[in-house]
């Protein structure tokens, strides 16, 4: 069926489930029970909604408010104990599942000078986005990863993956955005701890961006048949140059602005095959239109400040701020500087949209592509 189909027929009342109970009707579902059964026409309009209705909420994490209580828990547990010291983002109608927003987890993981997480593996994919700090690194299946602020890191699935800062580094504290909830929905989550605990480091520093990072140029006589990126890191210097030169060649989007995505230098494709990743530049004084899409987004401010209404609430964001987007939520972003491009990082389950067949866009018509505010920021 099309989209103007759907659109065409969705409000017609004709057709939807409208039985009221009777004592009969009451009594016959009891029986139906018994039996590990339903009558459909009791369940129909709630399974079947015209339109996606998200029980994920759309939630600002301000940093400000976050930071002391992330850097409190390097005091109460160790990365030994806890496995992983991390902070998560519990969206208030996804707690049953520990989820951001719909099937996405995200969390804030601290790590002081000299410390280590050990090596494990799990069935679900991983990224990471640093936030602060200074010696941070990730070894990938022995393939050891400096990282800096805004770098973007993957840790793809059924991959050894283990963390830790240099002696000589600063504390630092980056976001995980994993597949947590999506797996455990499929039911397919594996976990295994690496043996030794810890991996040997295989290849020489940041080869995986010596191989695969080079713009429009790959290496002779390697192969790469997986189905996430080989290119493990994406700095943000060249990402933001990236960016930079794209503004100054288009116009670019009137709802995203200058919006890349990170790819697999292999496939062209996502980073990940259930999750995406991508980098927008908001020019100054850039007022993006309001839409919607099936998805779930988690943005992190990686530059900036300005303001995004989410069904008709508005967020105030400034940098290391995370916020996310339900799927078919109206969202719009605002760069608040006349000055100063504003730049989002974000991560989504995009990927899975596409190949399921169910991502569907909708421009938002009304008010000049504007979202009314019924809520406004909050204090
Ligand atoms: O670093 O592998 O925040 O497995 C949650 C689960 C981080 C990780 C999280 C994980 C990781």
């Amino acid at each position: 069926m099309s989209n103007d189909t759907y659109d065409q027929y969705r409000e017609s009342v004709a057709g939807r489930a409208d039985v009221s109970d009777t004592p009969e009707l009451l009594a016959y579902y009891r029986q139906l029970e018994q039996l590990k059964t339903g009558a459909l026409w009791t369940v129909a309009n709630k399974i079947e909604p015209w339109q996606p209705k998200s029980q994920s909420v759309p939630v600002l994490w301000r940093y400000a408010e976050l930071r002391e209580h992330v850097l409190r828990s390097v005091a109460l547990v160790s990365p030994e104990k806890a496995g992983r010291r991390v902070i998560y983002l519990d969206n208030p109608g996804r707690r049953e599942v520990s989820a951001a927003v719909g099937w996405l987890y995200s969390g804030l993981q601290v790590m002081h000078p000299g410390e280590v997480a050990s090596a494990h593996a799990h069935s679900s994919s991983a990224l990471r986005f640093i936030m602060e700090g200074r010696g941070a690194y990730t070894i990938v299946d022995g393939h050891k990863m400096t990282l800096e602020a805004n770098d973007f890191v993957l840790t793809p699935n059924g991959t050894w993956h283990e963390h830790g800062v240099e002696a000589d580094g600063l504390p630092c504290i980056w976001q995980d955005g994993l597949d947590i909830p999506l797996v455990n929905a499929l039911e397919a989550g594996f976990y295994a701890v690496h043996p030794d605990l810890h991996q040997a480091v295989a290849h020489p520093v940041d080869d995986a961006v010596a191989l695969w990072g080079a713009p429009g140029l790959r290496p002779q006589d390697v192969g790469w048949n997986r189905p996430y990126s080989p290119l493990f890191k994406y700095q943000w210097g060249p990402t933001y140059e990236a960016l930079q030169r794209y503004a100054r060649a288009t116009e670019g989007s009137p709802f995203d602005g200058l919006l890349m995505h990170y790819t697999n230098p292999v496939s062209g494709g996502h980073v990940m095959a259930t999750i995406g990743a991508s980098m927008q530049l908001l020019r100054p004084g850039f007022a993006g239109r309001a839409h919607r899409h099936t998805g779930s987004f988690i943005y992190q401010v990686a530059k900036g400040h300005g303001h995004s209404i989410i069904d008709g609430q508005r967020f105030d964001w400034k940098e290391r701020d995370i916020f996310c987007v339900p799927s078919w939520a109206w969202h719009e972003h605002v760069n608040g500087s006349a000055s100063e491009d504003a730049c989002l990082f974000c991560f989504s389950d995009l990927p899975v949209m596409e190949k399921l067949g169910l991502y569907r866009e909708e421009a938002y018509a009304e008010h000049h592509g504007h979202q009314p505010v019924i809520t406004p920021a909050a204090a």
